[in-house]
């Protein structure tokens, strides 16, 4: 066969020169935290930004790269940035929580974020993760296939789009949660939502009305819209007039595809859709609008909007078709959509769900109330993990792990609540809670269930849980009390969806899986920033395995110092 010394040449290639394409690159970035005001925003008061950007820049990247970002504080308070739901594999150094995995960059500081996006492809986001700081600092992470690999089932769009929801303040967002901190009670809600750094209807502020993001599309052209929910506090459907939308991938893992005409997002997660131009001309409505089905919590309900634009023929003047959002407490549309998320869990990205397990956990959260003689009622709402506030220590807890500081914390987290009540009944008449800096200790690829249980202390509401340097699994999830004799008949392990964000449901529960299979310490919070302020927040430390391999690193020679 003549041919066989051009196949042997193509092998040669396959084999030896497209894994070296495949290897990633480095891409360096450099965030300059500065502060900017934004007449868009109807306002003359500046915010804190990076690089005078509201949103903040777009971090793009190819999965296998190695992102290496210089964060500069030009500003007179602390910051630290976040590179949320990338997995941080033994760097823990780079992840960013202040006082978890490092200490402040301080004004005039800088440091060095120096990570590799392994296992990881679609759409995840970057913010500040100290006080209320990313109520401003934050921007998305695209993190596109590596070179050569296609999208897995379907085709190239002819466009991605960008769309970071988020939360919009009149005052300082740094006044607002020390208002509520002296007070002892819930912050001001949110003036305005905003579809990147959009306000749409903010009242008092009629030019912003007309001040909206148009997004511009071909007919009959598909789009990827990478839609980021930024906002502090608040869970929101997303919607486009006369669309359907085909979710491919949320948190930077493909689900199977299907459509539906309304997404819900939490704090935290992202949501990758194909839009199909496929209307009549015209201009269509995009909402953001809240969902919250606890009747106890106060939410902004004002509606952000933008409007999908056909082609340039297409007058910006000319009549916009618009949506109605589905109502604020509508449970029904959230959980349907909730429900139906899968993994994609196909031959080349299937769904490695841990079927054994080695450590069952049940981690209440909720709110509950502490003595306080300084605050308005002689009280204040706290919020808790097995009724522990986590109390922020004053250096942080990587550290202290790494060089084995004594004092800074305890492994002692109690994994079971301490005292069983109808969790989702009214809640004990006592509604304190104890005090802690309290680690959960995992040995290095533990295999582990967390059921995740809301309680209706004070009342039952939704939390968006995050945790940091793993995705998990989402086996389950119920209304009610979790009943460990039941409710794991109904696991879904062959496709449960995969993410780094989940909502456990107001007065219900929702199960996890993961593998412990990264050192260093992890934090588990609300993405609901009023609750992390509050105390519902915890973090694991994940011993070394054996060998470097499975070992974190050291830290780098610029970490900041407390
Ligand atoms: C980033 O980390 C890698 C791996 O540890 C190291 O080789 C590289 O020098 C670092 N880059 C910078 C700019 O710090
Ligand atoms: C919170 O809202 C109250 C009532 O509208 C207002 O008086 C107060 O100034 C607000 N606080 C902040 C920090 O904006
Ligand atoms: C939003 O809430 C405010 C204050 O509770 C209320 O006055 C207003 O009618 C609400 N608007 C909508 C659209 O529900
Ligand atoms: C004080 O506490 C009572 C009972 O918990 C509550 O009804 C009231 O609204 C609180 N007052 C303030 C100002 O928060
Ligand atoms: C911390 O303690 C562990 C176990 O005792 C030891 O292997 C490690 O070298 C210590 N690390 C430091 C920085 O002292
Ligand atoms: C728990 O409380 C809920 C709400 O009050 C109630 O419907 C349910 O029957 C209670 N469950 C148990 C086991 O008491
Ligand atoms: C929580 O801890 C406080 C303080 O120790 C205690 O009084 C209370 O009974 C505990 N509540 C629950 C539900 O564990
Ligand atoms: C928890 O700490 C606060 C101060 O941060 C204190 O006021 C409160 O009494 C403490 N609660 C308990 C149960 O120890
Ligand atoms: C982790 O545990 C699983 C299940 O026992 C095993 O298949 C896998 O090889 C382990 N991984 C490492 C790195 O030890
Ligand atoms: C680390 O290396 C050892 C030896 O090559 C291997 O058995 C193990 O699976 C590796 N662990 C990880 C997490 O890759
Ligand atoms: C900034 O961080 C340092 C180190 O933790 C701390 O000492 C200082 O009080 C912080 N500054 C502010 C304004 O919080
Ligand atoms: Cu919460």
């Amino acid at each position: 066969m003549e041919s066989s010394s051009s196949w042997k040449a193509l092998l040669l290639m396959v084999f030896f020169l497209l894994p070296l394409l495949a290897q990633g690159m480095t891409r360096h970035y450099k965030f300059d935290v500065v502060e900017k005001s934004f007449t868009r925003l109807c306002s003359t008061k500046s915010i804190v930004t990076v690089n005078g950007q509201f949103p903040g820049p777009t971090l793009y990247a190819r999965e296998d790269d190695t992102v290496v970002v210089k964060v500069v504080n030009r500003v007179k308070v602390n910051v630290t940035i976040h590179w949320h739901g990338v997995r941080q594999l033994r760097t823990g150094w780079a992840d960013g929580p202040a006082y978890i995995t490092q200490c402040p960059i301080q004004p005039g500081q800088s440091y060095v974020y120096n990570f590799t996006l392994a296992g990881q492809r679609g759409t995840l986001l970057w913010h500040a993760h100290i006080s209320w700081q990313r109520a401003t600092v934050h921007g998305a992470i695209v993190i596109l296939p590596k070179r050569g690999v296609a999208y897995p089932f379907f085709p190239t769009p002819h466009k991605e789009v960008v769309l970071v929801l988020a939360e919009w303040w009149r005052s300082d967002v740094e006044a607002v949660i020390d208002e509520a901190m002296n007070s002892g009670r819930a912050p001001n809600v949110s003036d305005a939502h905003t579809i990147n750094g959009h306000a749409g209807p903010v009242s008092g502020c009629a030019s912003s009305a007309q001040d909206g993001l148009t997004v511009r599309v071909d007919k009959g052209k598909t789009y990827l819209f990478r839609i980021i929910n930024a906002a502090l506090n608040e869970d929101l459907f997303f919607k486009v007039a006369g669309h359907q939308l085909t979710v491919v991938e949320v948190d930077a893992t493909y689900t199977k595809p299907f459509t539906t005409d309304t997404l819900l997002i939490t704090p935290g997660q992202t949501t990758n859709v194909l839009l199909t131009a496929d209307q009549g001309a015209g201009r269509y409505l995009v909402a953001a609008s809240p969902f919250a089905d606890s009747p106890l919590v106060a939410v902004d309900n004002r509606t952000a909007t933008a409007t999908v634009q056909y082609a340039s023929s297409v007058s910006a003047s000319a009549v916009v078709t618009t949506t109605k959002p589905p109502p604020q407490n509508a449970t029904p549309v959230a959980s349907s959509f909730v429900d139906t998320l899968r993994s994609l869990n196909s031959k080349q990205y299937p769904a490695k769900v841990p079927l054994m397990v080695d450590r069952s956990l049940l981690f209440t959260v909720g709110l509950g109330v502490n003595p306080c003689a300084t605050c308005t009622n002689g009280s204040r709402v706290v919020a808790d993990i097995n009724n522990v506030t986590f109390v922020m220590p004053t250096t942080a807890l990587l550290q202290a792990h790494y060089f084995n500081t004594s004092g800074v914390f305890t492994d002692d987290f109690p994994g079971q609540p301490p005292i069983a009540f109808n969790y989702t009944g009214s809640g004990p008449s006592n509604m304190q809670t104890m005090n802690g800096t309290r680690l959960y200790r995992l040995s290095f690829n533990a295999s582990v269930q967390l059921v995740l249980q809301d309680t209706g202390v004070i009342g039952p509401e939704s939390h968006p849980i995050h945790l940091h340097g793993y995705n998990f699994f989402v086996v389950g999830r119920g209304v009610g009390n979790y009943d460990p004799k039941t409710s794991p008949s109904k696991f879904n392990l062959v496709d449960p969806v995969e993410r780094n964000t989940i909502g456990v449901p107001t007065g219900g529960w929702t199960a996890i899986r993961f593998r412990a299979d990264n050192p260093g310490v992890w934090f588990l919070h609300c993405h609901f920033e009023v609750h992390t302020s509050w105390g519902l927040k915890m973090a694991f430390v994940v011993d070394d395995g054996k060998g470097t391999n499975e070992s974190l690193l050291p830290p780098p020679s610029d970490f900041p110092a407390c």
